[in-house]
């Protein structure tokens, strides 16, 4: 039984009256997305009874097989936050360009991956929502330190929305039988240090050295090894369990494979937020490289701070 249940809404509403960064614009699109990810997790549950798992037969512009569900999400999202008046622009995993709203006032500029993990959905594995905004101000190409928020929707074996807005990372549960998200998992914090390790093995032949040298040394130890393949996932277990995610550039990615502003650098700002290390290109903070285009990829490595500094140790 609830004693004293935070909805996420009285919580966006708090962070808004504390803290100078959030305004009711943001608010109104925070609220916004918890809408349109309850709606996208009341799909992807259904998913195995109604046609919407699968691919569209289509491949988008950079090479990936186009889901259903990955089309559905991308519309949707794209229709709601538009309708909120408070977005300039959007910027989608699933689409080359940017949108810029005509005749909006709104200060707001989201990028969204909205289904992270996408070729998982037919073997039932965990995938998500990624989100990250700006204010309009410092125009599309702006550096990860300038998020005014962002966060994830993890659709696993519960929903829970995580969110940061610059003070802390908080997470929210969504209790189907009220229709609401929780506050269940407050003020977020990485543990220092976690045995788990989670990167795609399959390409180590592909990393270098320095890399591969790290990797061996792990298995000296008392290391274990997760991988989902969905960074909402991976990531998300490196914030409860603590241990280190590596997604890193390979000879056959050599700039890396994850966009830096679409999923890099949202977890970097959580990932700082909680008390961890990021690390994109060069071993550097992500949050401080100059995007060249919306689209550009980035290594990403985040975790605990020991597991972190471990890792750097063989660099
Ligand atoms: P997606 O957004 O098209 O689903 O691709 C991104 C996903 C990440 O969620 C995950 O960390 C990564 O790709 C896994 O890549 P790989 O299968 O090459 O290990
Ligand atoms: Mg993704």
């Amino acid at each position: 039984m609830y004693k004293n249940a935070v909805t996420l809404t009285d919580f966006l509403l708090e962070d808004e009256r504390k803290n100078d960064k959030t305004t009711l614009g943001l608010t109104i699109l925070l609220h916004q997305i918890e809408n349109v990810t309850k709606i996208i997790a009341a799909h992807v549950k259904a998913s195995g009874l109604v046609d919407i798992i699968g691919a569209t037969g289509k491949t988008n512009v950079f090479g990936d097989q186009v889901q259903k569900l990955d089309e559905f999400s991308n519309k949707l999202l794209f229709d709601m936050l538009k309708s909120t008046g408070q977005v300039h622009a959007l910027v989608s995993e699933e689409m080359e360009k940017e949108v810029i709203v005509e005749n909006s006032k709104g200060d707001y500029i989201v990028y969204f991956d909205p289904l992270d993990g996408s070729s998982n959905v037919e073997s039932n594995i965990p995938i998500g929502t990624i989100f990250s905004i700006y204010h309009k101000d410092g125009g599309l190409l702006q550096k990860g330190n300038k998020q005014i928020a962002a966060g994830y929707v993890l659709y696993g074996s519960s929903v829970i929305f995580v969110y940061t807005s610059g003070s802390g990372v908080n997470g929210f549960t969504l209790d189907p039988g009220i229709g609401a998200f929780l506050l269940s998992h407050p003020d977020i914090k990485i543990p220092k240090e976690g045995k788990i390790y989670s990167i795609n093995e399959a390409y180590e032949p592909t990393f270098d050295r320095k890399l591969q040298n790290y990797l061996k040394n792990l298995k000296n130890g008392d290391s274990v090894a997760r991988y989902v393949g969905t960074l909402a996932a991976d990531a998300h277990r490196t914030f409860i369990k603590g241990g280190i995610f590596l997604h890193p550039a390979s000879s056959k990615n050599p700039e890396g494979k994850l966009r830096l502003m679409l999923e890099v650098n949202p977890f970097a700002f959580l990932t700082f937020q909680a008390g961890g290390i990021a690390l994109g290109a060069n071993n550097k903070n992500p949050l401080s490289i100059t995007p060249k285009h919306i689209h550009v990829r980035s290594p990403f490595v985040m975790g605990s701070p020991k597991n972190a500094k471990a890792y750097l140790s063989f660099q």
